[in-house]
């Protein structure tokens, strides 16, 4: 007998978690809709293009819907209409440092627009059939204190963007003890891929790298290279994020490698990959990066990129999504480094 194929909804599809996870839904054998927002260019479904389903395709598996998650309306809209049995909601203004510079979009996005599609499961009388999962963040934490951070630490958020994702996870909180509805939380650390927004540092490192290769000039101008993070494989952390919703019950999961390392050691490892031995000389915002053998500077920390707050460290324990969710992450920093960048070389083409 043929089993009902599941549907599910995403918003943020056309970022890195979003495009992922669609593909991998639909590998699954998903019907997925996912939310867009209008755009004046065509560029911002990119990271689509391998899955992407013409319009006047019948019984396609892939819809996309023009739609943003601050709009009540749309929420209420697109759940009536879809219907879907689980809701992925990744949608989010989720770059830390742009947070300052946009505070109150930041919180209107981030926090009202969980609450507008929480809302709209409830008003739509979906709480036996939407499962709904919220990309919490391992911002919300701050800076480490003691070993590592796991679903006991509290927290304590430093910017806009990790203050606006605490109201997301405590109203996820709230909807699933007030309304039993399936609502669980992923609580992920940094996850990356050559799908990762260009002013994300890894991507920024690796555009960089693939650029430097060809032309053998440029300077590259990052932030603070001390600070640390537990950096994983994006593909790894989107079998987390199905898995939490898999599961038997609600409930909230760190989502992490428990290794940190800091820009520095990511510099270190992709220029390795075009066989440069970086070296460091000076401190903080006067930190410069030099190639040992040409002496040429390659890197330079200046104070534009520097946070008015940074998280220093962040280490995430994932043993309860080890325990409970048989989720374990396979990629490990340095080929995390090496797969990023390798890709990065392949895609590289050199402006005319
Ligand atoms: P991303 O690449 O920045 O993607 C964000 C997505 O949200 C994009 O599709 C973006 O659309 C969409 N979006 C932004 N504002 C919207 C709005 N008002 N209405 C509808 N869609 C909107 O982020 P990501 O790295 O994939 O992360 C996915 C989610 O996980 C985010 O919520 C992020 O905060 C969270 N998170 C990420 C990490 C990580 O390391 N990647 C770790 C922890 C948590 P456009 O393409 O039009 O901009
Ligand atoms: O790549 P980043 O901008 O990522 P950040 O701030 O850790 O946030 C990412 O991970 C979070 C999970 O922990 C997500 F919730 C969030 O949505 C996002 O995906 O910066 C990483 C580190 C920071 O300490 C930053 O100060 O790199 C440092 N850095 C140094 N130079 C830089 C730069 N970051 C950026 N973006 N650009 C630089 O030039």
């Amino acid at each position: 007998m043929n089993k009902k194929r599941k549907l599910a909804l995403i918003t943020g599809v056309t970022g890195q978690d979003g495009s992922i996870l669609a593909d991998f839904l639909l590998k699954k054998n998903y019907i997925v809709h996912g939310v867009k927002r209008r755009s004046s260019s065509l560029n911002s479904t990119v990271r689509l293009d391998r899955i992407y389903q013409d319009k006047f395709i019948k019984n396609k598996s892939f819809y996309l819907h023009y739609g943003d998650v601050s709009d009540p309306s749309f929420c209420n809209r697109i759940l009536g209409e879809v219907k879907p049995d689980e809701l992925y909601h990744l949608a989010a203004q989720s770059h830390v440092a742009i947070s300052y510079e946009l505070p109150l979009y930041t919180a209107s996005v981030n926090s009202l627009g969980t609450l507008n599609l929480l809302e709209a499961i409830r008003i739509n009388n979906l709480n036996k059939k939407t499962k709904f999962y919220n990309a919490a963040t391992s911002e919300m934490y701050g800076s480490l204190k003691g070993k590592y951070q796991n679903e006991l630490t509290p927290f304590h958020p430093q910017s806009p963007y990790a203050t606006s994702k605490l109201f997301s996870f405590w109203i996820t909180k709230n909807y699933r003890d007030s309304y039993n509805l399936f609502a669980s939380n992923g609580i992920l650390f940094n996850h990356e891929s050559f799908s990762r927004g260009e002013t994300f540092v890894t991507k920024k490192i690796t555009m960089f790298i693939a650029k430097y290769n060809h032309y053998k000039k440029g300077v590259l101008y990052l932030g603070n290279l001390s600070s640390k993070r537990d950096w994983g494989f994006a593909d790894d952390y989107i079998i987390g994020i199905w898995k939490i919703l898999q599961h038997s019950k609600p409930e909230d999961f760190v989502l992490s490698t428990g290794k940190s390392y800091s820009v520095r050691d990511f510099l270190k490892y992709a220029f390795a990959c075009i066989n440069i031995k970086i070296i460091f000389k000076g401190k903080k915002d006067k930190e410069i990066g030099i190639d040992s053998k040409t002496k040429k500077v390659l890197v330079k920390s200046i104070p534009y990129y520097y946070r008015p707050n940074e998280v220093t460290n962040l280490i995430g324990n994932n043993r309860k999504a080890k325990k409970v969710l048989n989720w374990t992450p396979k990629i490990k920093f340095k080929a995390l480094v090496k797969l990023m960048v390798n890709e990065e070389l392949k895609n590289f083409t050199p402006k005319k």
